[in-house]
């Protein structure tokens, strides 16, 4: 397959299968030109062709080397080519920017450093050649499989003695170095992030009457290269086999770990024995702790015990249930709602019920992960549109005919940048389009609207078709709730597979989030309170010349882009005695790392002032 948008290259792949596989694999070929991230190509060239003579190689043996810098991959790429035999591994890693914008590889005499390849501007392909254990759905690019192939298919073609990659894809920074004698050594980091210039260059050494035959094997070959399936028998473990992937993700400065809080959620908390203050929490009216919400959830506990021993079907409802959803139904003004064990769960479950195979969803390109998810197990088409770019959702609807149901759904409040869906302008929308809109309102519930209601309440609106939100940052509880009309609640009942076989949340969480409810309603002062140091300290923020967007919820996201420097911002605001996380992907894309601070109802000024000049230094400590 190759495809191509003006002429311009776009994506390439090729596989070697049997007969019967042939109509599968075109079409997940089709598939893969058509989403490929640089574009939608124009031209789609599809091509079956006999094998001819199979040679059959062992695949390279892989080594993983984790580098944190494209200094450091590049400068282990010298040294491992050197390790190769090759004297002049500087002169050549000098000559690589020449393949850059090459389809093919430079072939390079490895000792005169001559190019030997009779088309300079094209290069030497490398083609005919598939693993022998393709796997099924070949719609995307699986770079380190397919660059194994390749790379053993090269290095078994006579006269090469070594060769060097870099990915021409801005999101893919690891490449390789291979030879017969060093195998396959995978660098994890050789470029940096969002960088489009990758290569390949062939070493070869040999009389020059050979070229004509190696360019042969290499282009006109049909060779399958058998990759050893990773059983647990051949020595393998899980663990060491688990290693190998934190290994990358560590260098890619994305690794992760639970921290220990050590105390009471709070706006302050005890992390590694000292005191924090907490600018990343959730539990943005400070009800976790309320006396009155603790309370609730403790007499519960002991009127009906820890745990409901069942499903919500079985025996998982009790009379706290029963109040809590229409207490819920009541503060939402809709007529009926239900309870999931979490946020997730309940995105989940409400998109998993109304859409299935037939249907259509439309879901904003910066929704939460949980949604993302939905999407996907609802086996739906999904269309994803342009981030709160109302325009591009009523194209993508237009387009949209011959579906069962639309459903066009969005966050409320986007999780990692705070920002506000224009809800009259998604409903008319979704009206117009025909679709059923489901909003989440996750971190809305108890900040957005005068008295915490969501956005209907912000912009005097009807609500969507569908509300899903979470009793557990705002409301200080645990679990989650989809609600709307009394039909709905009654289908997710009965069709919510979440719903279904989860086990009903303890009385003692929901007793919790009905006391919270209570307490929302009758101290509204709490929002107006939250709204307040949300704007005093984006105030700050700016005042010291760290630029932040305004905020209707509780959430400020600070821009730092690269990953490690979000990371050091972050470990040096915990040094000052803030705990400010750093926000990187797969939670935002890769390259827009940044800090989110979350504001509480209960941070005081001088609090929220010291956090901010900390903020500010932070970011040129992370620079440096
Ligand atoms: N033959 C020769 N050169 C090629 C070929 C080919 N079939 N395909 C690509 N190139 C050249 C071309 O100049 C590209 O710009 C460059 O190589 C990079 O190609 O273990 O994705 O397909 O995880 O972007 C390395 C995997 C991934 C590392 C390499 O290369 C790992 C990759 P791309
Ligand atoms: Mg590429």
């Amino acid at each position: 397959m190759r495809a191509s948008r003006g002429g311009e290259h776009v994506s390439g792949a090729e596989r070697i299968v049997s007969e019967s596989a042939v109509p599968r694999t075109l079409a997940s070929l089709a598939k893969r030109a058509l989403t490929h991230s640089k574009g939608k190509p124009d031209f789609i060239n599809l091509k079956v062709e006999e094998p001819g003579e199979v040679v059959r190689l062992a695949a390279l043996p892989v080594t993983t080397n984790a580098t944190s810098s494209a200094e450091e991959g590049r400068r282990l790429f010298a040294e491992l080519l050197s390790a190769a035999g090759v004297s002049r591994a500087e002169e050549i890693m000098g000559m690589f920017s020449g393949s850059y914008s090459m389809r093919g590889a430079m072939l390079v005499d490895a000792d005169t450093l001559e190019r030997l390849e009779p088309d300079r501007a094209r290069g030497v392909r490398a083609t005919r050649m598939d693993s022998d254990s393709p796997c099924g759905d070949v719609s995307g690019k699986n770079h380190f499989a397919e660059a194994l192939v390749l790379a053993t298919k090269v290095a078994n073609a006579p006269g090469i003695v070594g060769e060097i990659c870099v990915s021409d894809d801005p999101d893919y920074v690891t490449g390789y170095v291979a030879s017969k004698g060093l195998g396959y050594q995978r660098v994890t980091v050789v470029k940096e992030m969002g960088d489009p210039r990758g290569g390949r260059i062939f070493l070869y050494r040999g009389p020059r009457e050979r070229v004509a035959e190696t360019i042969r094997f290499l282009e006109r070959q049909t060779v399958l290269v058998e990759v050893p399936q990773p059983s647990p028998a051949a020595g393998r473990t899980l663990s060491g086999d688990l290693s190998a992937d934190l290994a990358e993700i560590e260098s890619a400065g994305l690794s992760r770990r639970c921290r220990v809080l050590a105390s009471e959620t709070g706006p302050t908390a005890v992390v590694d024995g000292e005191e924090l203050v907490v600018l990343s929490s959730n539990d943005y009216l400070d009800l976790a702790r309320d006396e009155r919400v603790v309370q609730a959830a403790a007499n519960a506990v002991r009127r009906w015990g820890a745990g409901t021993g069942g499903s919500r079907l079985t025996t998982g409802t009790q009379p706290p249930h029963v109040a809590l959803e229409r207490r819920i139904a009541e503060f939402k003004r809709v007529e009926a709602a239900v309870l999931y064990a979490t946020g997730y769960m309940a995105n989940v479950g409400v998109l998993t019920a109304l859409a299935g195979k037939g249907d259509v969803v439309l879901s904003d390109e910066l929704n939460h992960a949980s949604i993302i998810d939905g999407c996907r197990l609802s086996g739906a088409e999904v269309l994803v549109y342009r981030h709160a770019d109302m325009d591009d959702l009523r194209g993508k609807l237009a387009e949209c005919s011959g579906f069962r149901r639309r459903i066009a759904v969005s966050d409320g409040v986007f999780s990692m940048d705070g920002d506000l869906l224009d809800l009259p302008s998604f409903l008319e929308v979704c009206r117009a389009g025909g679709a059923y809109s489901v909003v989440d309102e996750a971190h809305a519930t108890g900040v957005v609207g005068a008295t915490g209601r969501g956005l209907a309440e912000r912009f005097g609106c009807a609500s969507p078709d569908v509300v899903v939100g979470t009793l557990s940052k705002a409301l200080g509880s645990d679990g989650g709730f989809a609600c709307g009309s009394a039909v709905l609640s009654e289908y997710l009942r009965n069709k919510s597979r979440p719903f279904i076989f989860s086990t009903a949340p303890g009385c003692g969480a929901v007793a919790a989030a009905d006391a919270a409810l209570a307490v929302l309603e009758a101290e509204p002062w709490r929002v107006e309170r939250l709204r307040e140091n949300v704007a005093f300290f984006a105030g700050e923020l700016s005042r010291r010349g760290v630029s932040v967007a305004a905020s209707e919820s509780a959430i400020l996201p600070i821009a730092v882009g690269d990953e490690r420097r979000a990371v050091a911002a972050s470990e040096e605001l915990r040094r000052r005695g803030f705990l400010v996380p750093a926000i990187r992907y797969p939670t935002v894309a890769k390259g827009a790392a940044r800090l989110r601070a979350a504001v509480m109802s209960s941070h005081d000024r001088l609090c929220l002032s010291a956090a901010a000049a900390a903020v500010a230094e932070a970011l040129v400590v992370g620079e440096a």
